[in-house]
């Protein structure tokens, strides 16, 4: 039997600066991602055979979790889920290149020009996607069965995959990921965000998935 882990941040608390803060990113990472770890763990204790699966596979087959603790598998399950990606798709200086100058190759980059006419027009999606989620939630790039790229919202902490599609990129937009720095303007925090995403890691999973 195998607890769910808080992961470490693969980088420092203040490596995603100035476009993201330190105080956001420890409050972020050591308050609210650990809470929902820990409460994932509090929901499975009840069902302890759940442990033998991973946080993603308690998402991908909802209809099988008991019905009793199936929404807070949807919340903390996901919260854990959701915030271990989205560490791993953001780097300093957007994957090592200077910042603002991230920007996808190779194949990925070739599919969202497909898909969305171009990268600026794709972002231009994303964005608008992100800033009309209302309330709390995340925007996602994801890939359908067919390899299809697609822009997304969820609310809350729901992921895609519980609906078969892989999450590719996302973008947390819960006001606890901008406002001590952004305040309510959810869209210069979409602007910026741009320039910590790891496209290397994005490409990977995009190939990988
Ligand atoms: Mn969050």
């Amino acid at each position: 039997m195998e607890k769910y882990i808080l992961p470490a941040l693969p980088y420092a608390y203040d490596a995603l600066e100035p476009y993201i803060s330190e105080e956001i990113m420890k409050l972020h990472h050591d308050k609210h991602h650990a809470t929902y770890v820990n409460n994932l763990n509090a929901v499975i204790e009840k069902n302890p055979e759940l442990f033998e699966r991973t946080a993603e596979e308690l998402l991908i087959n909802l209809e099988s979790i008991p019905e009793d603790i199936r929404t807070a598998v949807i919340n903390n399950a996901g919260g854990h889920v959701n915030h271990s990606m989205f560490w791993e798709i953001m780097s300093p200086s957007a994957g090592g290149l200077p910042a603002q100058a991230g920007e996808p190759s190779g194949k990925l980059a070739e599919e969202i020009k497909n898909q969305f006419g171009s990268f600026a027009e794709f972002q231009q999606k994303f964005n608008d996607e992100g800033l009309k989620r209302f309330g709390s939630g995340w925007v996602w790039l994801v890939k359908d069965a067919s390899g299809k790229l697609e822009i997304i919202s969820t609310a809350n902490q729901e992921n895609p995959i519980s609906n078969g599609k892989t999450p590719i990129l996302a973008n947390d937009v819960w006001e606890h990921a901008y406002y001590l720095q952004y305040k309510n303007v959810r869209a210069d925090y979409l602007k910026a965000w741009w320039n910590v995403v790891n496209w290397p890691e994005v490409e990977k999973r995009f190939s990988e998935k």
